[in-house]
């Protein structure tokens, strides 16, 4: 008989795994710039979900991918994740405190390292995942298709195109519509390169990757329409950051159009949604369901 999966134990167990990775591809601390590699260290490994990484390396594993090869990506999509934040806690931009239950990266560093430290992570992110350039043949093909994929759901088609319209929008109501737009590309379209990367690394064909993308745009929406949940009912504590940031900023928000019950069903019925589009594929990932489940009720 096999034994019922422990999640959290999982769970911890991935963490682990991904927090010893970012480790090993961060950058040496020494130089006349090291400051900027401290800065780097502080924020890439100040916790967090370490959700597109853990969401890369399950589709990889999902799609038959063989341990090793996505290493690089799994580190890069953290690390420009990471930027968006340190940039988005900036003066200039939400004006935050405090993130992941620490001193936010320009706090500590100042404005202008913060600025750097966000830069320094995006470029390296791209410098770590040319590693995958090294590996052997049709594993160098995939790593271009996958370049590609992380460049364009990073920039002005993906994460700062939807970061532009938040921040021009902020102060007034938007319609659904625009707030649909921004949901995908600012959160949506990083989950959406983590899943497709996973996928392209392990060979799956075109229209696996393309199914999996419109998997994963629903996670994305379900995993934003959550954060705004939790910024009007969890506290500074639990979430490690401020909360009430959203009506600080005069943000539409999905709980400001639709209410908390309606915007809870949507993410349950979301999250319902990819579960089963993902269960037609033939090797199933019970972790994955689980983690996809654990993101609705999560607490941070
Ligand atoms: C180019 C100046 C400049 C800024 C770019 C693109 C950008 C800044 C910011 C957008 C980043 C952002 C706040 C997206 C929202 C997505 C979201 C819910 C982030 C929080 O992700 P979690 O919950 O965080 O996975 P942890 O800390 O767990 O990793």
């Amino acid at each position: 008989m096999v034994a019922p999966m422990n999640f959290n134990e999982e769970y911890t167990r991935r963490i682990d795994y991904i927090e010893k990775i970012l480790r090993r591809y961060l950058p040496a601390q020494e130089g006349y710039q090291k400051v900027i590699m401290e800065a780097m260290e502080y924020s890439l490994m100040a916790g967090g979900k370490r959700i597109r990484p853990m969401l890369m390396l399950e589709t990889y594993r999902l799609f038959g991918g063989e341990p090793g090869m996505i290493a690089p990506f799994m580190a890069a999509i953290e690390m420009i994740h990471t930027y968006s934040l340190v940039h988005d806690d900036l003066p200039a931009m939400d004006n935050d405190e405090y993130r992941r239950g620490r001193k936010t990266t320009h706090i500590i560093y100042g404005e202008d390292m913060g600025i750097l430290a966000g830069d320094a992570l995006l470029n390296y992110a791209f410098e770590t995942a040319c590693r995958s350039f090294d590996l052997d043949g049709e594993y160098a093909v995939r790593a271009g298709k996958a370049m590609k994929i992380l460049a364009g759901k990073a920039g002005i088609y993906g994460m700062i195109g939807g970061q532009v319209v938040d921040v021009k929008e902020s102060g007034h109501e938007v319609s659904g519509d625009v707030l649909d737009f921004i949901y995908r590309l600012k959160t949506s379209a990083l989950i959406e390169a983590s899943m497709m990367i996973g996928a392209v690394m392990a060979g799956a064909e075109d229209e696996d990757i393309r199914t999996v993308e419109q998997i994963a745009r629903k996670i994305g929406l379900a995993f934003q329409i959550q954060d705004d949940i939790l910024d009007v009912t969890s506290t500074t504590e639990v979430l490690g950051k401020p909360v009430h940031s959203d009506e600080k900023n005069k943000k539409t928000t999905y709980v400001t159009l639709k209410g908390i019950e309606e915007s809870k069903k949507d993410v349950e019925r979301m999250t319902a949604e990819a579960i089963r589009e993902l269960n037609r594929y033939p090797a199933q990932d019970e972790f994955l369901e689980q983690l996809l489940k654990s993101l609705v009720y999560r607490e941070k």
